[in-house]
């Protein structure tokens, strides 16, 4: 039988799974240096090497029933590749699951919000180096460095760790929470999409991101978002903007699969 990559190796079915990533190799909206399509395959790869266990919250992530679709066809126009990433997590939210979008670049939290949307009301918490809050971007509207302004403009509430790069206006938005007290801008009772932005970790962890930013979150801090999130209920949640060829070393890559595996362990086990 061919051997196809899948996260973790996993060979669960859509039917019997709990979680179902799948992957979506976008990259039509880079400013600066590109990469991100190859993201879901070098997150893939590189969970061969980390354990399924986590001894944060003393649980094997493989109790999440772990689905892995693969990956959206990117040689499409850009529209198509955005209206079937909202169909996805449309079809897996309405079978009761959780989705998680390997990304690509950011752009696509603004179609799996749109989907959950459908589902009711809804608030984002994301990790991020960069407010993503412009109106637009080079003309467009919809693309990596307006995305949570687009979001935003979907959802009850937005709340965002880790920036420290801003534009200059953004910086009075309210959105903006520390890892320490951000739990205090979420709504107790609202559902959260959680959109993890891996350039909101510090270079040194993680420097295979389009647009690294001195000054990141670390390992510990993340651990610490995840105890905090598991008092709330989070319906799903992309990993975005790995570009594994600025990292010869393959670090960012292996930190982007320990980010699914504690996460899914934290908050679906
Ligand atoms: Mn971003």
């Amino acid at each position: 039988m061919p051997h196809r990559l899948s996260f973790l190796g996993t060979h669960v079915s859509y039917k019997e799974a709990r979680v179902v990533i799948f992957g979506v190799p976008l990259e039509r909206t880079t400013s600066w240096r590109g990469g991100q399509a190859q993201g879901p395959q070098a997150i893939r790869a590189a969970s061969d090497s980390v354990e399924f266990f986590t001894h944060h919250f003393r649980k094997d992530v493989r109790a999440a029933r772990i689905a892995d679709l693969g990956d959206l066809d990117p040689y499409r126009p850009f529209e198509e590749i955005l209206a079937e990433t909202e169909a996805e997590v449309t079809r897996i939210l309405g079978d009761g699951k959780i989705p998680v979008v390997l990304g690509g670049e950011h752009t696509l939290v603004v179609l799996a919000v749109r989907a959950a949307k459908k589902f009711g009301p809804l608030q984002v918490l994301a990790l991020d180096a960069h407010s993503d809050l412009r109106q637009e971007y080079l003309g467009l509207s919809l693309c990596h460095a307006t995305a949570l302004r687009r979001a935003s403009e979907l959802v009850e509430n937005l709340v965002v760790v880790g920036v420290r790069s801003f534009f200059g206006p953004d910086l009075e938005e309210p959105v903006f929470a520390s890892i320490q007290d951000f739990q205090e801008k979420l709504q107790p009772n609202l559902p959260i999409w959680f959109s993890v932005d891996l350039d909101a970790f510090d270079p040194s962890l993680c420097p295979g991101v389009t647009n690294p930013e001195p000054g990141g979150i670390f390992w510990a801090d993340f651990i610490s978002v995840l105890r905090k999130l598991r008092d709330f209920r989070v319906i799903g949640m992309d990993l975005v903007e790995l570009a594994p060829i600025w990292d010869p070393s393959g670090v960012s890559a292996v930190c982007a699969a320990k980010v699914l595996i504690e996460a899914i362990a934290a908050l679906w086990t």
